[in-house]
């Protein structure tokens, strides 16, 4: 049996999820689910990044102590996944016990390798990524540094820390990230900036003073272990690095992270240095995507043009409409531009005209020409030929990571579908049974491969025409089977 681990990044509880965020957690429940309907031994994290000086500082701004906050934020951001039918297998929260006993034996333990050295440390740091910045990454307003992502003033940081000695790791990283990032140009910008800029060591540390909120630093307990170097080790966390090996050694080899642009740097370069110093392979591979944009910007809390999920579920009325429209738009090198008009029209034309029209007609002419009961020993070959067609394509997309085409390969098997429908005028027919069980076969084929991306349609679809959800192999077309169509359902209403 095949397996596969997937993970998305755990966001910051410092405000709720936006789409931004359900874009890439969508996107890994997609594999996740089609991992699962190919039969494969599945396991999928997903969680929330809880320590550290900004989370320390929203909770501030509350006047309550951040585990308040976090446990409060936490429930949100699972309220916002159950929306959005997200199905992981844990939720991680970086200050769950295993984890910060992880955190800390994984700390001791370079150390102790010589790979964690004192000194002081001096630079422009933005508290919203939790990073530092140097000249040339930094913009410049009025010769004053700004972070370029969200565009607010870095602070000057100028002391004693401790240092992971990135720099050591130069020649491994050269050799193996080509291999381990998806798309490849992502693996050619990280090299680019270590062939210009050289392997820096960075700070993985914070005075407690300052930063008293996260895992204390084993061997020195005035620090507090930098946010980063904690949250990377979710990973590891999640699939049972400490307590049970055999799991850990059954998922990590298969591992996957889904990531967008901005935290290349940090699960390349960082994670990858940090793995290496616990003596463990890089995970199979990251998956990097570009940005959500809405008026030229990333979607973004601190840029004010977040759009919230409850507006686009309600709007859509359920999960089925958003993910879909994300996932068909998904795109790993180029930002997707968020309008309304643009996700309506997806939705209409593609779901609701499509999809949900053909299924609505084929149910509605099952039902009236022939009692509810469909089967026939032969299929129309032209819509036999569009399974396959599509079946093929969907497997070799989604088995190389990309989503857009899978859809579109599903899409296409439809639109078959529905030009033959209105040659074939199944309606004018005495016994149309041929034609009609040929159009279910072509239905029941999409709702099983579209299952991942809009699985409460499937379902539905599923109960209404008398069959089961079980494996993916169930989409080819077979001959003699018995329908019993119980309701035509309107699958998705058209926005108007
Ligand atoms: O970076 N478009 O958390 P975070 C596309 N805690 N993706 C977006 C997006 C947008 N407009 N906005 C957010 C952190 N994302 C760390 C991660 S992992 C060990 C620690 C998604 O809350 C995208 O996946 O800032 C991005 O990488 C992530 O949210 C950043 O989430």
């Amino acid at each position: 049996m095949e397996r596969f681990y997937i993970t998305t990044p755990i966001y910051y509880p410092n405000a709720e999820p936006h789409i931004g965020h359900a874009y890439t957690t969508i996107y890994a429940d997609t594999l996740a689910r089609y991992h699962r309907l190919k039969g494969d031994d599945t396991f999928f994290l997903t969680g929330t990044d809880e320590h550290g000086q900004k989370l320390q500082r929203a909770a501030e701004k509350r006047g309550i102590h951040p585990k308040e906050l976090v446990d409060e934020m936490a429930e949100k951001y699972k309220y916002y996944w159950s929306l959005m039918d997200i199905s992981y297998d844990r939720f991680i929260r970086t200050t769950d016990p295993d984890h910060e006993e992880l955190v800390k034996e994984a700390v001791t333990r370079i150390y102790r390798k010589g790979l964690i050295y004192k000194a002081s440390y001096a630079g422009h740091y933005c508290v919203d990524c939790e990073k530092f910045y140097s000249p040339g990454e930094y913009l410049e307003i009025d010769g004053k540094p700004y972070c370029p992502i969200h565009r607010k003033p870095l602070e000057w940081l100028e002391e004693e820390t401790y240092y992971f000695k990135l720099s050591e790791f130069e020649d491994y990283l050269k050799k193996v990230l080509e291999d381990h990032v998806y798309p490849r140009s992502y693996a050619h910008e990280v090299l680019r900036k270590i062939e210009k800029e050289g392997l820096k060591d960075v700070s993985i540390a914070r005075p407690k003073e300052r930063v008293w909120w996260g895992i204390p630093l084993p061997f020195d307990p005035d620090y507090t272990i930098y946010v980063w170097f904690d949250a990377l080790l979710n990973y590891l966390t999640g699939i049972k690095y400490r307590e049970d090996p055999e799991t850990f050694n059954k998922y990590w080899p298969v591992a996957h992270h889904v990531i967008g642009k901005d935290i290349l740097w940090f699960h390349t370069a960082i994670w990858f240095s940090m793995l290496r110093a616990l003596d463990i392979d890089p995970p199979r591979k990251v998956i990097v995507h570009a940005f959500l944009i809405n008026r030229g910007l990333k979607i973004g809390k601190s840029a004010g043009n977040v759009v919230p999920i409850d507006y686009l579920v309600e709007r859509y009325r359920g999960s089925d409409g958003i993910r879909y429209v994300l996932m068909r738009l998904f795109n790993p090198s180029k930002d997707v531009d968020y309008t309304q008009e643009l996700f309506d029209s997806i939705y209409n034309s593609e779901l609701a005209d499509t999809y949900g029209n053909l299924v609505r007609r084929v149910g509605v002419l099952v039902k009236k020409k022939l009692g509810g009961r469909a089967s026939s020993e032969t299929i129309d070959a032209e819509l036999e030929q569009a399974i396959h067609k599509a079946y093929e394509k969907y497997q070799e997309s989604l088995d190389s990571y990309e989503v857009s085409p899978a859809i579109e390969a599903v899409m296409e098997m439809l639109r078959v579908a529905n030009a033959y429908i209105n040659r074939e005028k199944p309606w004018e027919k005495n016994d149309p049974s041929r034609d009609l069980y040929s159009l279910l076969e072509t239905v029941r084929a999409a709702s099983i491969m579209l299952y991942p991306v809009t699985p409460r349609a499937s379902t539905r679809l599923a109960e209404a025409f008398g069959y089961t959800i079980e494996r993916l192999d169930d989409a080819q077309p077979v001959k003699g089977r018995e329908y019993t169509v119980n309701e035509a359902p309107i699958l998705f209403k058209k926005i108007v």
